[in-house]
């Protein structure tokens, strides 16, 4: 008998999980090239200042949003700038807040971390690649009689769906980097979001400039990220 297509647990509907099943044989190979797809992925910080559809910012964006959350509270919104003013903006004050951590906040050990990065305190990329998206997180939310509650494993949530996003834009042909200007509450401001919203994580996207160069770092090989107890 085919399994019904849903059940009810304790009281709540339960739909049936489908999807396609896979030999073992094309379950490793689609592991495998999974992986060499998204080791091709790389931090690029310089755009081409092409435009892209927003059509494309919608699906990255809902991507983004399939993410396991706390309780499935979804705790995110994430805002997509366009817009050359609010750019503009957006960089003179991530560059101000950018120049006081290089010159005074981060230590440094540090700054030496980053040299073979190259990155400092000019963020050109912030006018010139088309999109930013700015990932808030929902730290609390009021419910239908005004009642304030705090969200489940928001930062596992959002970093989770940070990191889907960053999947979504690479699998689109697109780039981006993780900007962290900190403190990054002058994003609340300029974005005019509601107090229960923390700015998490910037991210320009773009096509890269042609051409574009990025360092040449290496990422650690199993021996040294993975512990298996058979
Ligand atoms: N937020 C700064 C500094 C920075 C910090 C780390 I850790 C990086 O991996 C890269 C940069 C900036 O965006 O330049």
């Amino acid at each position: 008998m085919a399994a019904p297509d849903h059940i009810l647990l304790n009281g709540y509907k339960h739909v049936l999980y489908t999807t396609k099943s896979l030999s073992q044989d094309k379950s490793i190979q689609n592991s495998k090239t999974f992986h060499e797809w998204l080791d091709k992925r790389r931090s690029v910080r310089e755009f081409s200042d092409q435009d892209v559809p927003k059509e494309i910012i919608d699906n990255l964006i809902l991507s983004a949003s399939t993410a396991p959350s706390g309780a499935h509270k979804q705790p995110w919104t994430f805002c997509a700038v366009s817009n050359p003013a609010l750019k503009t903006k957006i960089r003179q004050a991530a560059e101000a807040e950018e120049k006081e951590s290089y010159e005074h906040r981060m230590s440094e050990r540090w700054k030496k971390d980053l040299e073979p990065l190259g990155t400092d305190m000019h963020k050109p990329f912030l006018e010139i690649a088309p999109w930013l998206i700015i990932a808030f997180k929902k730290v609390y939310e009021f419910d239908e009689n005004g009642e304030k509650h705090n969200n489940y494993y928001v930062n596992e949530s959002i970093g989770i769906a940070c990191g889907m996003l960053i999947s979504a834009i690479h699998n689109a042909g697109l780039v981006t980097l993780t900007h962290t200007p900190s403190p990054m509450n002058f994003l609340t401001k300029i974005l005019d979001r509601p107090s229960n919203e923390r700015a998490f994580l910037l991210l320009p996207i773009g096509y890269p400039k042609s051409p574009a160069y990025v360092p040449d770092i290496h990422r650690k090989g199993l021996d040294e990220i993975a512990v298996y107890y058979d």
